[in-house]
């Protein structure tokens, strides 16, 4: 029996990684979009994928390039797409907000033509975002829930929504997004304020710095945990109708909250570590998300298993084992 092919974009991301490797165990042949730089810096740049590098399938690509992504949907002519690639880092579409708009929307645009020009059996899966829920306009955020952006990055998400929509209902495309709430673990990059907390955590209980600098410690989200994210994209492929879906906890800690957790975990007071730096705040922010995931329940048999305490300790403890480890190497 020939296997299901799956090609993931943004692979050597948090989200693309566990994926890959849930799908590699569930028995498909994974392929992933990559820039050449990223197999030319393996180590830095394809750290995450360490364990089953050996088994992907890579392809050269632009997500800034129509040609270079249709040639790719061609020649490996997928089963299911996850288009999990784009600029996601909220802070920075702040700064350069039509970098961020460009990138996320085009790329989406061109992976969705090019499922409909090389292969539109295809089954699509987008990243929608909270962030689309932005300014929300009713606690807690389910799939009805009217869009309100507060971001550049934001609003990309919210047109990469409609342009699935837009692909499914014209033409007839297996198109969903997985409007996910904000998802964590020990591969989350540096500058999200999960990880940004654990690993300022960790490095000054190890001596090796002594202040953190934070921006709005009141915001409120709703953290996950990756690993059972991506069960929930698989998920969404796997339904007889394409719909999309809310994915989150249903549960919301603010940024102090999680400080506080993190840091109390190696003996620490956050208060004394932690300066609050007005750069830091955003322009507009989104102060509180809080999922409804009962539909995703219902519909997909998806239920998030972990607490938000077993999320801050295994990001707190793979951190304090890193930074020992890199003490101990010099
Ligand atoms: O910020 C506040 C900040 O950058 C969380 C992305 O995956 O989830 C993520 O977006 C909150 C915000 O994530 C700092 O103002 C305070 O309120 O970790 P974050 P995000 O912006 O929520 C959604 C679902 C996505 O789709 C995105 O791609 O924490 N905050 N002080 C800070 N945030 C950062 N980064 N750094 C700080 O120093």
């Amino acid at each position: 029996m020939t296997k299901k092919r799956a090609l993931i974009t943004g692979i050597t991301g948090q989200d693309g990684s566990y994926l890959a490797e849930y799908l590699l165990g569930l028995g498909y042949e994974v392929h992933g979009i990559v820039r050449r730089v990223a197999l030319e810096d393996q180590k830095h740049r394809l750290w995450r994928l360490q364990d089953v590098i050996g088994k992907i399938k890579f392809h050269y690509g632009s997500l800034e390039s129509y040609p270079s992504i249709f040639k790719i949907f061609q020649e490996v002519r997928p089963h299911e797409c996850y288009h999990l690639a784009a600029q996601s880092f909220v802070s920075y579409s702040f700064e350069d907000e039509f970098s961020t708009f460009n990138s996320n929307i085009n790329g989406t645009h061109f992976v969705l033509s090019s499922i409909k020009n090389a292969c539109p059996e295809c089954r699509f899966y987008f990243a929608a975002s909270s962030e689309m829920f932005g300014k929300v306009e009713e606690v807690p955020q389910k799939e009805t829930t009217r869009f309100h952006p507060r971001s550049v990055y934001g609003i990309s998400k919210v047109a990469g929504y409609d342009l699935t929509r837009n692909y499914r209902g014209a033409y007839n495309i297996f198109a969903v997004s997985g409007i996910l709430f904000n998802h964590e673990s020990p591969r989350r990059g540096f500058e999200f304020v999960t990880r940004k907390i654990t690993s300022a955590a960790a490095r000054i209980k190890l001596g090796l710095q002594d202040k953190l600098q934070l921006g709005n410690l009141e915001a409120s989200r709703d953290w996950g945990h990756s690993k059972e994210y991506v069960k929930a994209m698989h998920l969404m492929l796997k339904q007889n109708k394409p719909e999309d879906f809310v994915i989150g906890t249903g549960k919301t800690h603010t940024v102090r909250e999680f400080a506080d957790k993190a840091f109390g975990l190696l003996g620490l007071d956050y208060k004394k570590h932690i300066e609050v730096d007005k750069h830091l705040f955003r322009p507009s922010e989104v102060e509180l998300l809080v999922a409804d995931p009962s539909r995703a329940k219902k519909k997909l048999g998806w239920k998030y298993t972990m607490t938000f305490d077993q999320l801050v300790e295994d990001m707190v403890k793979h951190d304090y084992d890193y930074f020992s480890n890199k003490k101990g190497a010099t």
